[in-house]
């Protein structure tokens, strides 16, 4: 969780020197989410993402060089620079894609996990999704397509209360996730998504039930965005949410949680804290310079992959 915060932290700090010219939606305050969901995943458990995708992608394993190059738009990123920070994926580390187009994802998600009922392997599919994603229709034709079918798969639903500046409470008064998932007889589990034990404990137990042939799960998560919806930035200035909401979700910041957790349980303490958050920013900065040093894809590669 670390890791990926100070990614992101590097990543807004270095935004406005305006070489990285992608949108970017940080995912700082929801990192337990991808982390102890993905924790619990081995490497040929595949997952989808979002518009929102680092904490997805470096949970997984996704290699940073090749996320920062891609963000960066160097030839040498994930997507041949082509796509920036929101069309991330690995497939060695079993990130298989992430789509801008809210809830797309979802319906390729339910294909892979699909592919692993036909073929009879034991891998799960995880389809990280956000709050906004329930109100389109393909996110319900999913979950009854995978319900008929009972797939390995566990839709991940990252509420963090917004659709851009749109609360729930104006978007979904009536029902909560729960209902929506169970309305397709599919499962459905509500956990606190900035405690990352608990979110990998449950995120253990759905595996090895979908293994069993007991999928699919909606796991709903709930969390927080600490910056504005796209950019850098924080926007609680404008107006969408109050100064209050945002303090009381700040204490409950996943990081701070979790190191909590491990001064009361083991011997941790602030020192190794600070130690640990240099020895990564080192990493970190040396992947940094990686993706600044690459070289921009050449224009005339500009119709390579242009099927028209
Ligand atoms: C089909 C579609 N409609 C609208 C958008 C514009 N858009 C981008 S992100 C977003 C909000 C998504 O909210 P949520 O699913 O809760 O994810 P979050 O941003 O909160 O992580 C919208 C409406 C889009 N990308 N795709
Ligand atoms: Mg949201």
């Amino acid at each position: 969780m670390l890791f990926i915060r100070l990614v992101e932290e590097m990543i807004a700090e270095k935004y406005k020197e305006q070489k990285m010219r992608c949108p970017v939606h940080l995912s700082i305050g929801q990192e337990a989410a991808a982390v102890g969901v993905c924790n619990a995943l081995s490497k040929k458990d595949r997952i989808f993402s979002t518009h929102r995708s680092h904490s997805h992608y470096l949970a997984k394993n996704g290699d940073l060089k090749k996320m920062l190059a891609e963000i960066y738009g160097k030839l040498s990123g994930c997507c041949g620079g082509r796509g920036g920070s929101m069309h991330l994926f690995d497939k060695s580390a079993g990130v298989t894609a992430s789509v801008p187009l809210v809830s797309s994802s979802i319906a390729l998600a339910t294909g892979s996990a699909l592919n692993s009922k036909i073929n009879n392997t034991k891998e799960v599919t995880i389809s990280f999704l956000g709050d906004g994603s329930v109100e389109e229709g393909i996110f319900h034709e999913s979950l009854n397509f995978a319900s008929i079918n009972k797939l390995p798969i566990i839709y991940v639903c990252e509420n963090n209360l917004y659709s851009v500046y749109t609360h729930l409470n104006e978007r979904q008064p009536l029902r909560s996730f729960n209902k929506l998932g169970e309305a397709h007889a599919v499962k459905s589990i509500t956990c606190d998504g900035n405690n990352v034990s608990k979110v990998n404990e449950i995120t253990l137990k759905l595996l090895k039930e979908c293994k069993k042939n007991k999928g699919p799960f909606l796991l709903t998560l709930n969390t927080y965005r600490h910056r504005e919806h796209c950019g850098p930035n924080y926007d609680n200035n404008i107006g969408y949410r109050t100064e209050k909401e945002f303090k009381h979700w700040k204490k409950k910041d996943p990081i701070l949680v979790f190191k909590k957790e491990l001064i009361r349980k083991y011997k941790f303490n602030e020192k190794n804290f600070d130690n640990l958050s240099k020895s990564l920013t080192k990493k970190i900065s040396i992947a940094f310079k990686y993706a600044e040093k690459s070289k921009l894809p050449n224009p005339s590669l500009i119709s390579k992959y242009v099927y028209a």
